[in-house]
């Protein structure tokens, strides 16, 4: 943050200019606001935007940021941009954090909880709005909303899209193909998926004149588990750069005060003692996915050269970001869904538009944050009554001063799937120096965790007397960020139609270790104290 703020300092040039906060639980207006000066977002024309969403890319799966890699075009992109190394998702998880992008809101409020939830009729998506602002839109990829349908949505002109999760390969290795939605129509699929859809994004980009704004949202499967790099990438990239997390192993130190259901996440579909029930090795999954993800960085390169040929480049943003990210053994587990900073941290990174250089701006953004940002970027508004969670952060991305007030920590919600009963409910504040997360329906400890000094998440310090401060600060400020209902929150839940991943193996870890600082021998003058709050003023029956 200090970085940025020096830095926009430095941009003032006596004409403040704010944020469009179109946040929950309003924002207030800046002087420049009410002063009345124009916005930077006014004073703009509008911007061709191209929104390339990557699946289950981590924070650091760029090669400037990991040697294990290698993405030469995402590194430009950084290089010659802005790159926001804290950006997050609201919900670690595919469909739920589309639909906080698509939507501007938390889970809670667009209701898409799991992946299998569909989109209440009449949501609304922020393409909308950028088609009623005169913009041709399209998508081309994963949408992964409603069941297993790859129907065309609401808000876009051209439509290229598969059912759930889609396909790396084209046929199911038995000879029968597998099929696009094109605008309604279904065609079979020709190539590797990650190419198939570079391929129609160039396409649709050569039809555009650049008289007409454009938006094109590139959803990518890749890199998405079970990854498959195309064939050109296979064992391109070798297993000795690969560093496997120090939490990863099974210590009594990597479990000290650590919740128990981390345990015994460790021996399940989501641990790495049985990972997706599999003899799975850790480095050579990360090899693949770092090989997998090579064919994202081409098709960047190539709608770079072809917004360079057309002239394109100096009115068109090309921005990137993930939809979650992934754990590789981290805290013993794999996979995303849990609080912890590489299941909830994400790549955002821009350029484009003449936008100042080798920028890095340390605010905390969000999924949530996209639909304003690229209607204030288009100059778009959303409908009546359409109310966004997120707020714009246009200004930080072209590089324009902003001296508006903006969030200095984020909230987190994810809910149990009976399917992936490893990973209980979770909410979390995750704030610039510390984050406090809890859990719902299972017996456990809370956590708070020091990030500047513990960066990686390995000393709870939820006990610490020191911090107890924090913690309830901390607790309000979450609950006052979730409730949905103004003191009657309640929690969603899916219907269930089998037991779900639930084995374990038989010679991996045992059940997990409950606290020991709650272990008693049943004389303290403690026994009573689960009945009071913290602190003593209140109690609860
Ligand atoms: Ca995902």
């Amino acid at each position: 943050m200090t970085k940025f703020r020096s830095l926009c300092r430095m941009a003032v040039t006596g004409v403040a200019v704010s944020v469009v906060a179109l946040a929950a639980g309003s924002l207030p207006e800046t002087a420049a606001a009410q002063s009345g000066a124009k916005t930077a977002e006014q004073a703009q024309a509008p911007l061709n935007i191209i929104f390339i969403l990557n699946d289950d890319q981590r924070y650091d799966a760029m090669g400037f940021l990991d040697p294990a890699l290698s993405t030469p075009n995402m590194d430009r992109i950084a290089r010659e941009g802005v790159h926001f190394p804290n950006a997050f998702v609201t919900t670690a998880l595919c469909s739920p954090s589309r639909a906080s992008i698509l939507t501007g809101q938390y889970m809670h409020n667009h209701g898409i909880a799991d992946n299998n939830i569909k989109f209440r009729p009449g949501t609304f998506f922020f393409p909308q709005a950028l088609q009623a602002a005169g913009y041709r839109t399209a998508f081309i990829g994963k949408w992964h909303m409603g069941g297993h349908s790859d129907d065309p949505q609401p808000g876009f002109d051209r439509w290229i899209s598969f059912k759930g999760q889609g396909d790396y390969l084209p046929d199911n290795g038995k000879g029968v193909r597998h099929t696009l939605n094109i605008d309604g129509q279904r065609v079979e699929r020709k190539g590797y998926i990650t190419d198939e859809l570079n391929g129609f994004a160039l396409d649709w980009l050569k039809q555009q004149s650049g008289k007409q704004p454009f938006f094109l949202y590139l959803s990518h499967k890749a890199v998405h588990a079970d990854f498959i790099p195309a064939e050109r990438h296979q064992n391109t990239l070798g297993r000795d750069k690969i560093r496997l997390p120090d939490s990863m192993a099974d210590t009594p130190q990597n479990y000290e005060g650590k919740p128990r259901w981390t345990k015994d996440q460790r021996n399940s579909w989501h641990g790495v003692e049985f990972p997706y029930h599999s003899t799975l090795d850790v480095i050579d999954f990360k090899q693949r996915y770092n090989e997998t993800l090579r064919a994202v960085d081409e098709g960047i390169g190539d709608i770079i050269a072809v917004l360079q040929k057309k002239g394109l480049l100096k009115n068109t943003i090309v921005v990137m970001m993930g939809d979650n990210g992934f754990l590789f053994g981290e805290h013993g587990m794999i996979d995303k869904r849990s609080a912890y900073e590489e299941s909830m941290r994400v790549p955002l990174i821009a350029f484009g538009a003449g936008m100042p250089k080798g920028r890095v701006v340390d605010q905390i953004v969000a999924n949530i944050d996209i639909a304003p940002t690229f209607l204030a970027l288009a100059g778009a508004k959303p409908p009546e009554g359409v109310r966004f969670d997120g707020m714009s952060y246009a200004d930080m991305l072209m590089g324009r001063p902003f001296n508006g007030p903006w969030r200095t920590s984020l909230n987190y919600e994810y809910y149990w799937e009976y399917n992936y009963p490893q990973t209980p409910t979770t909410f979390a504040l995750r704030g610039d120096r510390y984050k406090y997360i809890q859990y719902h329906g299972v017996w456990d400890t809370e956590e708070l965790y020091d990030l500047k000094e513990d960066p990686k998440e390995m000393r709870n310090l939820i006990a610490d007397p020191k911090l107890r401060p924090v913690v309830r600060k901390m607790r309000g400020e979450l609950f006052a960020g979730l409730d949905p209902q103004q003191g009657r929150s309640s929690v969603t839940f899916t219907e269930r139609t089998d037991e779900g991943s639930v084995l374990r193996n038989r010679n991996g870890a045992g059940p997990g270790e409950f606290p020991k600082r709650w272990l008693r021998d049943g004389t303290e003058d403690d026994l009573g104290n689960g009945m009071k709050a913290d602190g003593g003023k209140a109690g609860h029956e």
